[in-house]
């Protein structure tokens, strides 16, 4: 790959400047400094982009225009489209989503001998889970505690974290890193034995658990393979398009549809736990995002419209190291992990501007602000870039470091002609995660009975910001939870005559409201349809 002249001249600064930049120790930003920034550069102030809702349990309140579409927007059937009184699958428990959460749901409630099923869009493991990269945080090791997660994550959320939830998280964490590793999970391990565990963005301890730089995708193959091992059955293909309740307003189950025949099939059950996880695939503002293909925020807009609160659904995360060069990876995730072993955020002209292991939201907005206001960053096609100085790695930690500890990184890199143990490489912030999602009790019950929520779908359990290696965690965490629970709750639950009147209801309230348009809800795949031609 070629970099371009002006790209070339910005790297032969960042190479002279190198050596007094890695015995750099930048200041952290002080609480009114990021406050400043964070208001006038992170995307979540941009107030022109965001819209108060019309309509729903949470009308008044501000969420992004794109997702105000979805949540009010029109269902993809009528309630007489639908036989409902024969199901097409009866169940306990239903699970909407193959991604992790999902997957740990269905192991526990699978051992709580709950007749389980999961339905998914795509395939089993095809999710955000797979891609995440640096790792899972847990407090293990002498010198950590729960205590300390929870101060570095309740402090990083800015203290607006549902301290039920974040509490539970933090203490759950060492037990779900030693139920993972039993189940086969291949955690980073030092010759002794102990794990090795690193910083991330916002951690006062190094509780960073690993598998090299595809934790995620380790985790997910793992979680598939107990899932397949059990026969739990998954269908796959199949979206879900609506859910369904009972006479007394209790979720009871989902109206399916095959993706590719859009044959519609009722689902029965006794309760349901939906995980669906986020919405990279808006794409909110334009930004560019390391989200799954199938991120396009269905169970907010299937659960909004069944009578189910948000919390936070105006804040989102946009991971500071997007790839933002070249063109056909722009976006992709370069991990936190990158900076949490050793390299250091520079400008076009050789500079330090920040400390690199700031919150992510103070990473992203002082990256935006060095780009634009300060002009200090490296053109790209897409628009700019910052330099993360990755070859800074191995004279820090010896040659060899960049392979063994962040393989995949070196690949999507070397792919395309960039050495990263030779050469630094050009990101920006991507749209990354979900802070807000469903509002949940700390037994993952949403605010409709017998409808559970676990993973990204759900808000509040970070706050207003998410420290690295927080969500893995979570999808565990609370994904078996909501399994136990919602799989106990099913011995209970005998369910009655099954309806989509609340479809009805929300039909009314939306021509009460005004509301016209010609967008079908939930979205299922994004769009990216050529509508102008630009040639
Ligand atoms: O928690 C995450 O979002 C994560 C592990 C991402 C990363 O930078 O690798």
């Amino acid at each position: 790959m070629y970099f371009d002249p002006i790209m070339q001249e910005s790297i032969k600064k960042v190479e002279a400047a190198r050596e007094a930049n890695i015995r750099m120790d930048p200041r952290r930003m002080t609480a009114e400094e990021k406050d400043v920034l964070l208001k006038t550069y992170h995307p979540d102030y941009k107030t022109a982009e965001f819209t108060e809702l019309k309509m729903g349990p949470n009308k008044g309140g501000k969420v992004p225009v794109e997702l105000a579409e979805l949540l009010q927007g029109n269902p993809r059937i009528t309630p007489e489209q639908v036989d409902l009184t024969k199901p097409d699958y009866d169940v306990d428990v239903l699970i909407i989503g193959g991604g992790g959460a999902g997957a740990s749901a269905a192991i526990e409630a699978h051992q709580n001998g709950a007749n389980v099923m999961i339905v998914t869009k795509l395939r089993i493991g095809d999710a955000n889970t797979m891609m995440a990269e640096g790792g899972i945080q847990a407090a293990d090791k002498p010198g950590d505690s729960p205590a300390q997660h929870y101060l570095d994550a309740f402090g990083g959320g800015h203290f607006a974290a549902q301290k039920d939830l974040l509490y539970k998280l933090v203490n759950d964490a060492p037990e779900a890193i030693r139920w993972l590793s039993e189940l086969g999970v291949e955690f980073d391990k030092a010759p002794d034995g102990t794990m090795i565990t690193t910083h991330g963005g916002g951690t006062s301890r190094k509780r960073m658990h690993a598998a090299k730089d595809y934790s995620g995708a380790e985790i997910m193959r793992t979680l598939r393979d107990e899932v397949l091992n059990r026969q739990i059955p998954v269908v796959d293909f199949t979206s879900v398009i609506e859910l369904i309740k009972d006479e007394s307003g209790c979720c009871a189950g989902a109206v399916l549809q095959n993706m590719e025949t859009k044959e519609l099939l009722v689902a029965k059950a006794k309760t349901v736990i939906m995980a669906t996880g986020g919405a990279g695939r808006l794409h909110y503002q334009g930004f560019p995002t390391s989200n799954h293909y199938g991120a396009t925020a269905d169970g907010l807009v299937l659960a909004y419209r069944a009578g189910a609160r948000l919390l936070y659904p105006e804040t989102l995360q946009y991971h500071p190291t997007g790839a933002a060069f070249p063109a056909q990876i722009y976006g992709a995730l370069v991990t936190e992990k990158v900076r949490s072993v050793g390299a250091m955020l520079v400008n076009a002209n050789g500079e330090v501007f920040m400390n690199p292991l700031e919150t992510r939201d103070v990473s992203a907005a002082s990256i935006i602000r060095e780009c634009t206001d300060r002009g200090n960053g490296v053109p790209t096609p897409e628009g700019f870039g910052i330099w993360l100085d990755t070859p800074m790695i191995e004279i820090k930690n010896g040659t060899g470091t960049i392979e063994k500890r962040i393989p995949a990184m070196m690949r999507m890199f070397a792919k395309h002609g960039i050495d990263i143990r030779k050469e630094p490489i050009l990101i920006y912030p991507t749209l990354h995660y979900q802070n807000g999602g469903l509002k949940i009790t700390d037994d993952g019950q949403t605010d409709i009975e017998n409808l559970y929520a676990a993973g990204e779908v759900v808000g509040g359990i970070h706050g207003r910001n998410r420290l690295m290696g927080n969500s893995l965690l979570d999808i565990i965490v609370f994904g078996r939870n909501a399994g136990r629970h919602a799989s106990q709750k099913a011995k209970e639950v005998s369910v009655g005559q099954l309806t989509l009147d609340h479809l009805n209801a929300f039909n009314q309230e939306r021509a009460n409201a005004g509301i016209t348009t010609d967008t079908l809800s939930p979205r299922l795949l994004p769009d990216y349809t050529r509508r102008r031609n630009t040639l």
